[in-house]
């Protein structure tokens, strides 16, 4: 069976670390699996992933001292992965650790990248309150019409997605900005998306860091990626409803 490596960014998620492994664990029952955190905390979280390590052995930690960055650290965790696939989520809980099995399922029917999105029948963005989403909901349009790649992906600027390893196989990946996934979605190497829905969920605990530093590097990467991108790619985007989801898993039968 193949193995995903969910990686998972972490700065002062002392009171999530624990709830997120454990949902995890139980998403991918009978799936193999390990959970990388890389980690710039300054509170406690570090300590708190060496007692989940203590009990489950497929959880790993990468603590960096001294150093801070969304897309450096989920780069760092491409690059330490050892699965076949590889997953990015955030430590927080809004994005559901059930939808890591959709995702795996997505990708053994055949897609090379499967996108969770908020904005398909079946989802919901009802975790942000109304200025988060306008503000998201710009960056969105910004993005789809900067890069043609983006243009038929509904959720394009979230954190969370699974990939096949060989989608970023050789892909001029740079560490910039908090959105990794459009880096992804602009240079890696793939011709099938499925999308599926998922509901997002309200931050439980902790402190978001986003701020408008994250807005600027966002800007400053999609003009990037408009000079580094390829200008033309054929892909297919599917879209999976929720029965189809559940068809899909069925089939699968784990
Ligand atoms: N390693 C590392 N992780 C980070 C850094 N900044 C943020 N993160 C993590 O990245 C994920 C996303 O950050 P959030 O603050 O939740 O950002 P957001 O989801 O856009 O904002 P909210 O909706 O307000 O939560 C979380 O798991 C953070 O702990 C960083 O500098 N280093
Ligand atoms: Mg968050």
């Amino acid at each position: 069976m193949r193995m995903v490596s969910v990686v998972v960014p972490t700065f002062n998620e002392a009171d999530n670390v624990g709830t997120l492994a454990n949902q995890i664990d139980y998403a991918l029952r009978g799936i193999p699996y390990e959970i990388i955190f890389v980690d710039d905390s300054n509170d406690d979280t570090p300590d708190r992933i060496r007692r989940i390590m203590e009990e489950n052995p497929y959880v790993r930690l990468e603590h960096r001292i001294g150093e801070t960055g969304l897309a450096t650290a989920v780069l760092k965790g491409f690059w330490l992965s050892e699965g076949d696939y590889i997953a990015v989520m955030d430590a927080d809980l809004q994005h559901p650790p059930t939808v890591l099995r959709s995702m795996y399922i997505a990708l053994e029917h055949g897609a090379e990248i499967c996108i969770p999105s908020r904005f398909i029948k079946g989802g919901s963005d009802g975790g942000l309150g109304p200025y988060r989403k306008l503000v998201s909901g710009v960056a969105r349009y910004i993005g789809k019409f900067s890069l043609p790649c983006l243009r038929h992906i509904s959720d394009p600027t979230s954190g969370l997605f699974m990939f096949r390893r060989e989608v970023i196989e050789g892909a001029p990946l740079q560490p910039i900005g908090w959105k990794i996934m459009v880096e992804v979605l602009a240079l890696g190497s793939y011709t099938k998306v499925i999308e599926i829905p998922y509901q997002f969920q309200a931050r439980p605990t902790g402190e978001s860091k986003l701020s408008s530093r994250v807005t600027i590097e966002y800007l400053a990467q999609i003009k990037g990626l408009r000079k580094r991108a390829p200008s033309h790619r054929e892909t297919r985007v599917i879209r999976w409803t929720v029965d189809k989801m559940k068809e899909a898993e069925e089939k699968y039968g784990f």
